[in-house]
């Protein structure tokens, strides 16, 4: 791969009537002169806007704006003796990731054959964690045995909590890059695919994603395939749940994952580590709660058995959570041999807001209004943007544009437009576009992440208002993940001309062993994290936020891949492509 040039571009390209703005690196201090050239032809000239200092990128940085091409076709972009990578200006540019990033959470299913002729030559695989050795299996998983979450220091973070019982856990989607499987990021991952397809039916600006749009092995069922992976994930969240009569009935186990981190690559058929349930926790218990509630609303006209019984669920877990109101997940991390990642959870008003959300969506009954108003979970909205972590934030997305009759509906519409004001003033800060300013100037674990659903935060406002300049700035937030950034890199594997292909995964380990592929187009990396927490990326540490990034597959604190990741992704693909 050539030099970076000094000219950051969406290296996707622009569409014709979006916004269209370009980073120079540069020390000059005056505007300089840019062109842009077709075929070695000027069609559009013009001065940079000197930017000064980039503190996040370490760059002294010019902006170029050429918002006024509309002619489609292949350009680069020129300027301070620096040329551009060719990109495109065109229609339909965000289509085809629509597709991919939802064909990604295919490939993170376990339990199953992955055919190669869904996910593409050279991605096939054999079902893992089924009962099949050198697999334990995830058809009958015990509960972890007392002791095995006890720190050096003798803590027992599970309090002592024991259990015989052991649960058919098969199915569901890998996390990440690891082969544990946890619910509360699997919670807003399908949280997103359900809201990506219930905003596209509702607006009417895409296609609904129906039966036969994505490769997936259900396609020609009859039911819209987005929902079908979307029932992947949900059926192994209800299989989580704690059996009747057990202590703690009712809540939903935090995790199933592995007794150590297996090395990579390790197929996942190939894993050979005993597996266990982790402790229940009320985070894991209201995840449930609030995307059966969501997903009883959207499979009831194809499914009408399993709405009722995603609805039962819903409810069930919400009254278990509330019994139950403060059982966390702790930090495994602490522990010698984690084998997992701890997803742990100290505050749960988000995810309470979010479980009360949705069972109101749903049903409409005004117990749930009721626990949204006892529960305000001040700040709603926080400048890094919302994750699995925080979800509040996403179920106000949810109230402000779902249909119901919540009294206060208006209100809670304009806290999200007042919440994207504040982010698109942030925004224009940037000189690299995207919507992230971190108050710590910090970038967190899974920053790209986060500047996705900050821009669905923005394309929310957009709807809620009809404002095209709400669209604008998802648009121009867009080419910071695509190129427009401190390392010109492309955080998307298969857009771009310089795309993060090493992302960690114990499968689509490429750069470890050739016979195995890269992660499948579509695929989001993490994204730079100030912390440096991996041994690879631990040489950056100091580094300013932007450059703490490395395409390598040992770095997972700044380049995994991970369903709520891709989920982001896929959200705002669906927003920005057109049926
Ligand atoms: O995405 C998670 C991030 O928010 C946390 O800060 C981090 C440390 O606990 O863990 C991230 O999640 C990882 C999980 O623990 C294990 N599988 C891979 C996940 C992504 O890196």
């Amino acid at each position: 791969m050539t030099e970076v040039p000094r000219v950051r571009v969406n290296q996707v390209g622009y569409l014709p009537d979006g916004p269209k703005a370009a980073t120079l690196v540069t020390d000059a201090t005056a505007p300089v002169p840019w062109r842009l050239l077709r075929d070695g032809v000027a069609v559009a000239q013009g001065e940079s806007q000197p930017r000064g200092h980039d503190p996040s990128a370490g760059l002294d940085v010019h902006v170029v704006r050429f918002d006024e091409v509309r002619e489609v076709g292949s350009f680069v972009l020129e300027a301070d003796g620096a040329t551009s990578d060719p990109f495109a200006v065109a229609e339909n540019l965000y289509d085809g990731l629509r597709v991919d990033s939802l064909v990604v959470f295919y490939g993170q299913r376990s339990g199953v054959t992955i055919d190669e002729a869904l996910l593409g030559p050279g991605y096939g695989r054999a079902a893992g964690h089924v009962d099949v050795a050198p697999n334990r299996g995830d058809g009958a998983v015990p509960c972890l045995p007392a002791g095995h979450a006890t720190t050096a220091d003798g803590v027992d973070l599970y309090d002592g909590w024991t259990a015989g019982y052991v649960l058919d856990v098969t199915g569901g989607w890998y996390d990440a890059g690891d082969q544990g499987k946890y619910v509360v990021n699997g919670g807003i991952a399908v949280a997103q695919l359900l809201g990506l397809y219930e905003r596209a039916l509702r607006t009417g600006t895409t296609d609904p994603l129906g039966d036969g749009s994505l490769r997936v092995p259900e396609r020609g069922n009859g039911v819209p395939d987005v929902l079908d992976e979307a029932r992947w994930e949900l059926e192994w969240m209800l299989r989580m749940r704690v059996p009747a009569g057990e202590p703690y009935a009712g809540l939903v186990h935090h995790k199933v994952s592995d007794e150590r981190w297996v090395p990579l690559p390790t197929l996942p058929a190939d894993d050979p580590q005993p597996r266990y349930l982790h402790r229940p926790s009320t985070a894991a218990t209201l995840n449930l709660a609030a995307v059966a509630a969501h997903g009883a609303r959207l499979f009831a006209p194809h499914d009408a058995a399993f709405a009722e019984q995603l609805l039962g669920a819903a409810r069930d877990a919400y009254d278990a959570a509330h019994d139950h109101p403060v059982l966390l997940a702790p930090d495994t991390n602490v522990l010698a041999d984690a084998g997992s990642g701890p997803y742990d959870d100290a505050d749960l008003d988000d995810d309470r807001l979010w479980a009360a959300a949705e069972l109101f969506l749903t049903t409409g009954e005004d117990r749930y209004a009721d626990d949204l108003r006892a529960n305000p979970c001040t700040p709603v909205f926080r400048p890094e943007g919302f994750d699995w972590n925080h979800v509040a934030a996403w179920a106000y997305l949810q109230l402000a544009t779902v249909p119901s009759a919540l009294p206060e509906r208006d209100t809670v519409r304009a806290a999200v437009v007042e919440a994207a004001d504040a982010l698109r003033d942030q925004q224009a800060t940037q000189p690299f576009g995207h919507p992230y300013v971190p108050t710590t100037g910090r970038y967190d674990w899974g920053s790209n992440g986060l500047v996705l659903n900050n821009l669905a935060l923005l394309a929310a406002a957009h709807e809620i208002t009809g404002d095209p300049a709400y669209r604008d700035a998802v648009l121009g937030g867009v080419d910071y993940l695509f190129g427009r950034n401190a390392l010109g890199v492309s955080y998307v594997t298969g857009y771009g001309t310089r795309d993060v292909r090493n992302q960690h995964s114990r499968w689509y380990a490429h750069q470890l062993d050739p016979s195995l592929p890269h992660p499948p187009r579509g695929t989001v990396s993490g994204g730079p994290n100030s912390d440096c927490p991996d041994p690879v990326s631990a040489a950056l540490a100091g580094s300013p936020a932007q450059c703490c990034f490395v395409d390598d597959i040992g770095a997972y604190g700044v380049n995994e891949m991970t369903i709520n990741w891709n989920s982001a992704l896929a959200w705002v693909a669906s927003y920005l492509a057109r049926g």
